[in-house]
């Protein structure tokens, strides 16, 4: 029997455990991923005539067990054994981040993630295409798919194995289309381009360069980019490679700026990575109900959520412009220490693949609490030599604070007081690995 089969044997067992209960209680992370296997779920369980109520959470460290009825976890879970075999309840997890010691149930239990059947959880299935094959195998959910999708895009994954299974459904059924295009978000040239974060082109604040540079390809601003022919495409593309060259960009962001494009037609916004973004900077400013609301059709909630977004995205384009000058060099390292910053992901993430791709970035935002959060990127091609996890991990415990994630991009919870120790650390820790 093939894994994929064995992964759709647990979703039919858990779909079986469902079968005993009325209600259940959804756990779920507050990323796309997090927050469309929540909407599948929950509205899976609607139509077979169930009840729920969702939580979303930024993490299980804090979380305490509650007792009686049934508890399904998404997009977490599987790393917290001990924590889950607390559970006095009928128990599922949807889960694919890797699974850590034995969990030990009290009642009855189904564990669904890839990397137990041997299949990869890290670019092949998300916890939305898990939380897709159990409602598949509960009714007629065909029109799910395009959650799921979602949340294989907003966890940067790739479609093949199950992940192109379930494009395949969609695209199928109707309910996707697959254009070639450009990496981008929908509306127009100008605003595209000048808003964009993945590709971070830098022309915010720059619109008469943005301008002059669309002219030299013979495009007008007001284009929208949906509608561009194949060859305006193409020329865009060859200037948007030109562009990325002259910021000194990651080689690597190339490839991922050009190729197809996914339109989910039976979702409130088309362009899947439009949606990936807006259900994004919900779940940062802490509106994950809006976000739950936008995938399920609301539009006022639509509204209120392209606000958020727009707010969102030019504050990072507003702190990006701005703390450019404050990076400082260590030996191996760049550092960027902010205080009470909207984000440090996203400004990381730009930063190492995009304006300082040579060598690791962390970027620190010390908040009122005097708690500071640390993010550090590294690129594909620095990792190879080198794990940002370890560093964080090895760095944060070092100062009394926790740290970890993935060779690529990492992150730590530490003390206002010890972020020179920290900072020396890494760098440390970078010299030695990089050597
Ligand atoms: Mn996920």
């Amino acid at each position: 029997m093939n894994s994929v089969s064995t992964l759709r044997d647990l979703a039919k067992k858990a779909v079986n455990l469902l079968s005993r209960h009325d209600f259940a209680r959804i756990y779920t992370h507050y990323d796309a991923d997090g927050i469309s296997a929540g909407a599948i779920i929950s509205k899976a369980l609607l139509r077979a005539g169930k009840d729920f109520q969702i939580t979303f959470l930024k993490g299980l460290n804090d979380f305490e067990p509650e007792d009686g009825e049934l508890q399904i976890f998404a997009d977490m879970g599987s790393g917290y054994s001990e924590l889950m075999s607390k559970i006095d309840a009928d128990l599922i997890i949807l889960d694919h981040h890797k699974p850590n010691g034995e969990i030990k149930p009290k009642k009855g239990f189904v564990h669904v993630n890839p990397h137990l059947v041997g299949i990869d959880g890290t670019y092949e299935v998300s916890a939305s295409g898990i939380a897709y094959l159990i409602a598949k195998e509960l009714g007629n959910n065909l029109d799910l798919a395009s959650m799921a999708i979602l949340g294989a895009i907003g966890d940067k994954q790739k479609f093949f194995g199950i992940n192109g299974e379930i494009l395949r459904d969609s695209v199928s059924s109707g309910y996707a289309e697959v254009k070639p295009g450009l990496y981008l978000p929908s509306g127009n040239l100008l605003k595209a381009l000048k808003m964009s974060l993945e590709p971070y082109l830098d022309f915010y604040d720059k619109e008469a360069e943005l301008y002059e540079f669309l002219k030299k390809i013979g495009l007008d601003v007001e284009k929208e980019v949906d509608d561009l022919s194949l060859k305006e495409v193409q020329k865009l593309a060859d200037a948007i490679a030109l562009r990325l060259l002259k910021i000194g960009a990651y080689e690597g962001v190339f490839e991922q700026v050009i190729g197809k494009k996914i339109f989910l037609k039976n979702l409130p916004v088309k362009n899947a990575i439009c949606l990936v973004d807006l259900i994004n900077s919900c779940g940062r400013a802490g509106e994950m109900s809006t976000a739950l609301s936008i995938l399920f059709g609301d539009e006022k909630a639509l509204k209120t959520g392209l606000e958020i977004n727009e707010k969102f995205t030019t504050e990072i384009l507003e702190e990006l412009v701005k703390r450019k000058k404050e990076v400082k060099e260590g030996f191996c390292i760049r550092y960027l220490v902010m205080e009470d910053a909207v984000s440090t992901s996203p400004i990381a993430t730009i930063f190492s693949r995009y304006l300082m791709p040579d060598k690791p970035i962390v970027v620190l935002n010390i908040k009122k609490d005097g708690k500071v959060k640390v993010s550090a990127r590294a690129t594909e091609k620095i990792a190879q030599k080198l794990d940002l996890a370890e560093v964080m991990r090895l760095s944060a415990l070092r100062v009394n604070g926790i740290g970890g994630g993935h060779r690529v991009a990492a992150g730590a919870n530490i003390n206002k007081e010890k972020i020179e120790e920290f900072l020396k650390e890494v760098d440390r820790l970078c010299c030695a690995m990089l050597a």
